[in-house]
């Protein structure tokens, strides 16, 4: 780990660029999850480095879409196995919903290392993928899910990762939340729900909304009168509106 001091003005920023390196060198992050998160840096800037309102709106309706649901699953992959570990877990156990570990680049061994490194952070069971149950509309190492978590989930909780798959759960009939900083990306668009925002920050506050006391027909209200392209748009307004100066 480099040694930055707490006083520096990009502390935050810096201990995340840490933990995604560490990822990296622990075989846990793909090489390319560098430049993802470079990426999100880039439009992390540009939102503030802060929750912003549209993302506390998604947050809540999705608290409520998870909350509401028959089956839920929460999908790792290995950037935010490296970033946000712990609060995967507290998710997991708010909701009794497993993790299950899904990636796209296939450096071996890299899948039982972040099954390793949740157990070794707290989880109780890490569901991984298998070759007995495959997601249609989609090639890529991602179809292979576990028969009883991403298969015969009703809404999977997706934080950043490439499109493909998010379509082909969509396809399926699945309900999908992501968090993603950027607005315009395929995952964002096809989601039904997206919580731009950084996951490091989102994951707290969405832990704590599911958390609120509400009845069912709050939840679904919220739930049903969610509109992710008013969220989407609000966020791409923010977006040009910050970076006119
Ligand atoms: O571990 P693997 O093999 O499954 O690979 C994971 C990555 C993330 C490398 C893979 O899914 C990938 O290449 O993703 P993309 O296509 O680069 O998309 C990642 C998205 O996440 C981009 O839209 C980024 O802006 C966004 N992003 C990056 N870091 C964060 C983020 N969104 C929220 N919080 C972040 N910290």
């Amino acid at each position: 780990m480099s040694d930055v001091p707490k006083s520096h003005p990009r502390y935050l920023s810096l201990t995340l660029r840490d933990r995604i390196v560490e990822g990296v060198e622990n075989g846990i992050t793909s090489i390319h999850g560098l430049i993802a998160h470079g990426r999100g840096e880039a439009f992390d800037y540009l939102i503030g480095e802060k929750t912003q309102p549209f993302a506390t709106d998604a947050i809540c309706a999705a608290a409520a879409m998870l909350k509401l649901s028959n089956h839920p699953v929460i999908s790792v992959n290995g950037n935010v196995a490296a970033l946000a570990p712990k609060e995967l877990i507290e998710l997991g156990n708010i909701l009794k919903a497993p993790l299950e570990v899904n990636i796209f680049h296939t450096e071996s061994g890299r899948e039982e290392k972040i099954r390793q490194h949740l157990l070794n952070n707290g989880a109780n069971e890490v569901l991984m993928p298998s070759p007995e149950a495959q997601l249609s509309f989609i090639d890529s190492n991602r179809k292979y899910v576990h028969p009883e978590g991403i298969f015969i989930a009703d809404v999977v909780f997706v934080p950043l990762e490439d499109g493909d798959r998010c379509e082909a759960l969509r396809k399926m009939g699945k309900d999908v939340v992501t968090v993603d900083l950027n607005p315009m990306s395929r995952t964002a668009l096809q989601a039904s729900i997206t919580i731009v925002d950084n996951v490091v920050r989102a994951l707290p506050l969405l832990c704590e909304a599911i958390q609120k006391q509400s009845s069912d027909s709050d939840l679904q209200h919220k739930s049903t009168h969610y509109r992710n392209e008013d969220i989407l748009q609000q966020a791409l307004q923010h977006i040009s509106r910050s970076s006119d100066g």
